[in-house]
């Protein structure tokens, strides 16, 4: 996948004098069913988290407090997105190695997955996800 099928979903909000409300319906303002939620909180100031890509995994990421940024990289392509709004997500496909920076105080990132919790989902090896990118190139189906 590329970095350019990772995008920016603008989630409904309204607005007025009590203030502000965001919702998500899976399937609707999401093309996936969500099959869990967790989320980021009490990262120090300017933190880091991420550093991994997955095999399946389709998630949402939303800064529902403060902000961050997300470095998105197809081992080819890097693209930096700055999340800093609660009705602002950033859809993020398989086979996209991420990392979160330069996290503000009190930020907290809200996560929306396609799929339960599953390490072997996981690459956290650079070098290997590279490789595998190459290998699926080399060998398509
Ligand atoms: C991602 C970014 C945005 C669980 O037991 N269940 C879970 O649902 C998750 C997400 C993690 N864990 C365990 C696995 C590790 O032992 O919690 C520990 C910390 O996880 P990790 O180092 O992967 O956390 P982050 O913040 O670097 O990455 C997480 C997600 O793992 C990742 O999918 O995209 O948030």
């Amino acid at each position: 996948m590329s970095v350019d099928a990772c995008r920016i979903v603008e989630l409904p909000r309204l607005d007025d004098a009590r203030g502000s409300l965001t919702f998500i319906e899976a399937e609707r303002q999401i093309p996936f069913p969500i099959r869990r939620v967790y989320y980021l909180f009490g990262v120090p100031e300017g933190g880091e988290r991420g550093g991994h890509a997955h095999r399946a995994l389709r998630q949402l990421l939303i800064a529902v407090a403060g902000s961050f940024e997300v470095v998105l990289d197809d081992g080819v392509r890097q693209r930096r997105v700055r999340l800093d709004s609660p009705s602002t997500g950033l859809l993020i496909v398989p086979g996209i190695w991420r990392e979160l920076e330069a996290f503000s105080a009190g930020a907290v990132c809200l996560v929306l997955a396609s799929e339960p919790y599953d390490e072997a989902d996981y690459w956290r090896d650079y070098e290997e996800f590279r490789r595998s990118l190459r290998s699926a190139v080399a060998s398509p189906c």
